[in-house]
């Protein structure tokens, strides 16, 4: 056993009740052995050990009352797993699959992730198993009023800046702003990101994620010579990510002809966008009202990926491991040719394997997805500056992340020798070698 397989097998036996984490942990490590390599003193240094353990965990109790005056109880989370690059950076999901193992996945992730968008940010990611799901607006508010009486001990503009995931939007973090803005009676408004326009968001930070994810096609595409018009293009979830992905890939001439949600999904050759984000992201309803109100499409109940569409692109903007392998055979037998996880691993490491057996174009989410936190890290200089940039001016620094990711990508595959279209490497080692060069220069970090 090599330096690389002692440390994951330790792993296994230490947190082998956290499959995602596991998942995660065993994607990076295995595509950075070059990195070792190169540098036998860092088995020495622990380098690897230093990199998997969250430098600190916080769990807490999140108690709160409904309409009828019930209380319950929710857990919370803030996993700050890397501040070598900067302040904890990361968002919040609320969603009731959430537990500790998927609070250290998203924050692992989220240190490479980070470290690839070249700002100063550093990884983490906190939570509830809450379910926002059917609450009303006072629920909600009390949550999340509840939520940061515990966090605001924790974070602060220069130590930990939270954001939205899955469940946490712009309302969320309106109120979750608005108590910490009473608790610590000062504005910091860099003590959040994705806040509305009028207390100090950033103009495109909602549409980030999902523009970011196909401007990061785009220059897939570009290198490989597929000409985006006209490929028919299968968008997962209807969240805030696929909506703006969906959005971007419509103004780019993909044509996209469906899109998903936890209950269903919608095929329709003539997508009504407007009437999605009505639906999903005005009224909070659910996709299976969509083929009546539109007076066209069709609503299937059960996932996206199970269904046989004709599609040359993917975008998974929904959730973790929406597509294993019976799945991604599924997709590369409807023609699929380009697959860019909006989501945060949306694949399993089985799909991808398969992907790259079959030559099709894969982007990983720490890659595809970075714009929504590249953003965020604007919208903290914006709040620093005491000014607001248009959004054609935040749309511009977007899209030229977007590009130097994908360039430090082919840097990366150029770098290591690497097959010309493994992305997932590229990502991992660009993103890797940037912490841990920082971590060993900072001595015993
Ligand atoms: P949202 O809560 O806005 O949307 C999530 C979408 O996924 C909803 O349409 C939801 O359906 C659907 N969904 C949830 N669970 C499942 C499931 N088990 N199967 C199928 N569909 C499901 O979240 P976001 O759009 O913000 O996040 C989506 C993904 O993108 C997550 O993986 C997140 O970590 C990642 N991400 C988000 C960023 C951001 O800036 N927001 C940045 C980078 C990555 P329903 O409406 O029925 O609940
Ligand atoms: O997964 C992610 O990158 C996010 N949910 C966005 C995090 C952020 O801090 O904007």
């Amino acid at each position: 056993m090599d330096y690389l397989e002692r440390v994951l097998a330790d792993l296994k036996e230490k947190d082998g009740a956290q499959p995602e984490f596991l998942q995660a942990a065993e994607e990076v490590l295995q595509s950075i052995r070059p990195i070792f390599e190169a540098h036998p003193e860092y088995e020495e240094q622990a380098v690897l050990e230093r990199l998997i353990e969250p430098e600190r965990i916080i769990q807490f109790k999140v108690p709160w009352r409904d309409d009828q005056g019930k209380m319950h109880v929710n857990r919370g989370w803030r996993v700050q797993f890397s501040s070598v690059l900067g302040p904890y950076k990361g968002g919040l999901r609320f969603h009731p699959s959430v537990n500790l193992g998927i609070m250290k996945f998203l924050a692992f992730e989220q240190i490479f992730k980070n470290a690839l968008t070249t700002l100063p940010i550093g990884g983490a990611k906190g939570g509830s198993d809450f379910d926002p799901k059917g609450k009303s607006d006072p629920e909600i508010l009390r949550f999340c009023q509840s939520f940061m009486l515990e966090l605001e001990k924790h974070i602060g503009p220069d130590v930990d800046v939270p954001a939205g995931d899955m469940g946490v939007g712009a309302r969320e973090i309106g109120y979750l702003y608005g108590q910490y803005r009473r608790i610590r009676g000062a504005s910091e408004r860099g003590v959040l990101t994705g806040k509305g326009l009028s207390y100090g968001g950033s103009l495109a930070r909602k549409e980030a994620t999902g523009y970011g994810l196909i401007y990061f096609a785009l220059e897939m595409m570009k290198r490989s010579h597929l000409d985006p018009q006209g490929l028919r293009a299968i968008v997962s979830g209807s969240g805030n990510v696929a909506i703006y992905a969906a959005e971007k890939a419509m103004q780019q001439g993909m044509r996209v002809i469906a899109m998903s949600d936890s209950k269903g999904y919608i095929v329709d050759e003539a997508l009504d966008l407007d009437l999605i984000k009505q639906i999903k992201e005005k009224e909070r309803g659910a996709l299976s009202e969509y083929p009546a109100r539109a007076k066209h499409g069709a609503y299937y109940p059960g996932s996206v990926y199970d269904a046989d569409l004709a599609a040359e692109v993917a975008f998974p903007c929904a959730t973790q491991n929406e597509i294993d392998l019976s799945r991604a055979k599924k997709l590369v037998l409807g023609g699929c040719r380009l697959i860019a996880e909006g989501a945060n691993m949306p694949n399993t490491n089985e799909a991808i394997a398969y992907y790259r057996e079959q030559g099709v174009l894969f982007a990983p989410g720490k890659a595809s997805n970075a714009g929504g936190v590249a953003t965020s890290a604007l919208e903290m200089s914006q709040n620093s500056m005491r000014l607001s940039w248009t959004f054609e001016e935040v749309d511009e620094k977007l899209q030229d992340i977007m590009k130097a990711i994908h360039e430090q990508c082919v840097q990366a595959i150029e770098q290591y020798h690497l097959d010309p279209k493994d992305y997932v490497s590229a990502a991992n080692l660009a993103g890797a070698a940037k912490v841990i060069e920082a971590m060993v220069a900072m001595g015993d970090y």
